[in-house]
């Protein structure tokens, strides 16, 4: 049988701190692996993209401030630069990842090419571009306009293809692609960032990963933090992509000075993950979680609120433990139980290492996108 020839991928995605831009470098990294091209178009560069990798390009999206603008436009400048990548390089494909506003921009860029050589346009959305924008009249319209003319829709879990076919109305298929995650080699031995973190040896060390948003209910994580009992008997490590200083009053009410540890914006998560015993995760609406899955990868099971997508990430009880939402206390005593007998977190990250090799590898769901690209591009031929 013929090898099918590579694919000349476009992948748009927000850049910064964020589970949509991360999934999307992974992808295209990926992709770049198997042989295919992979054509980075956004206002910066991705910042978990790996730098000099074969088949992988990064294309800026330059933006102009005119004093006539109140709100700086970024749709039409990115619609503009992808129309130009995609012709210049040939691309196949254009992949969206986060609707608002690329799907918008795909559909102009394509629009903007000659029927014959115009690229096909996929659009994954990854969450609050359906929970939320979707919701507002101001963006779903236009959300919904660009899914209808896209040539494929995924959604990173089941629950968020629900929350799309009820919020947005869009009729057309839609295929579940679920987030995956492989890791890297840490960097540092694991005593080595325990230590510099100062984890003593008695102590359990709590993860948290996340951008520090609203939905993330950082509150409740600090509070669910100050009722674990013994006090002394964890630390809890922030990993933020954010400015933290805006909890660090809270921290000190709740009397958490010193048991809670943060870093900014690092890059080498693999060396904090290898680290971790468990995870804490407690937002409002989750589609899928990808710092949790992160974790799992490394043997570390996570309480969490059993909202959203993240059901179909753990299973509860398996490989990790679910607290309905707003339990707050209930999220303290999973934890404990999880701190009070080694044998449970082991056997939990041992069950949740697996979960993440056979459902969310890179070998299963990078091959459901390629997948993806043929068929819409068979489809554009016939
Ligand atoms: O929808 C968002 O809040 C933005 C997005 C992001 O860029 O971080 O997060 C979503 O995408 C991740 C990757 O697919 C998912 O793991 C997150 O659960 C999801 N966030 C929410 O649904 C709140």
């Amino acid at each position: 049988m013929e090898t099918p020839r590579p694919l000349r991928i476009g992948i748009t995605c927000y850049p910064s701190v964020g589970g949509s831009g991360i999934l999307a470098s992974a992808l295209g990294e990926e992709l770049a692996r198997r042989g295919h091209e992979a054509h980075f178009i956004s206002y910066e560069r991705p910042f978990r993209l790996p730098w000099g990798a074969p088949g992988i390009f990064f294309h800026p999206v330059v933006i102009n401030d005119y004093g006539l603008f109140k709100y700086p436009d970024y749709t039409l400048p990115l619609s503009v630069k992808m129309a130009e990548v995609s012709r210049d390089h040939h691309l196949d494909v254009l992949h969206v990842h986060y609707a608002v506003p690329h799907a918008t921009a795909a559909i102009l860029a394509r629009s903007m090419l000659p029927a014959g050589s115009a690229p096909r346009v996929v659009t994954t959305l990854h969450g609050t571009d359906t929970t939320l924008l979707g919701r507002d009249a101001g963006y779903g319209p236009a959300i919904t306009h660009a899914l209808e003319r896209s040539d494929a829709v995924t959604t990173v879990s089941e629950f968020l293809k629900r929350e799309t076919q009820a919020h947005l109305s869009v009729r057309k298929p839609i295929d579940v692609i679920h987030n995956f995650f492989e890791p890297r080699e840490a960097r540092r031995p694991r005593a080595a960032v325990r230590a510099e973190l100062g984890i003593g040896d008695s102590e359990v060390m709590i993860l948290h990963a996340s951008n520090l948003r609203p939905l993330k209910r950082i509150d409740v994580l600090l509070e669910s933090a100050a009722r674990i009992r013994p006090r002394d008997s964890f630390k809890l490590v922030v990993l933020a992509g954010a400015d933290f200083s805006p909890f660090t009053q809270e921290v000190e009410r709740l009397g958490l000075t010193g048991r809670v540890v943060v870093r900014e914006q690092i890059t080498d998560i693999e060396d904090y993950l290898q680290a971790a015993d468990l995870g804490l995760f407690t937002s409002d609406v989750e589609s899928f979680c990808l710092s949790i899955l992160e974790a799992m990868c490394f043997s570390c099971p996570s309480v969490a609120t059993q909202v959203g997508g993240i059901p179909e990430v753990v299973e509860s009880g398996r490989s990790g433990i679910l607290v309905p939402h707003g339990d707050t206390d209930g999220l303290a005593r999973a934890v404990e139980a999880l701190i009070a007998d080694p044998g449970l977190r082991a056997s939990m990250g041992a069950a949740a290492r697996l979960r993440a090799r056979s459902l969310f590898s890179a070998a299963s769901i990078v091959t459901r996108y390629e997948e993806l690209y043929r068929r819409v591009c068979a489809g554009a031929a016939a």
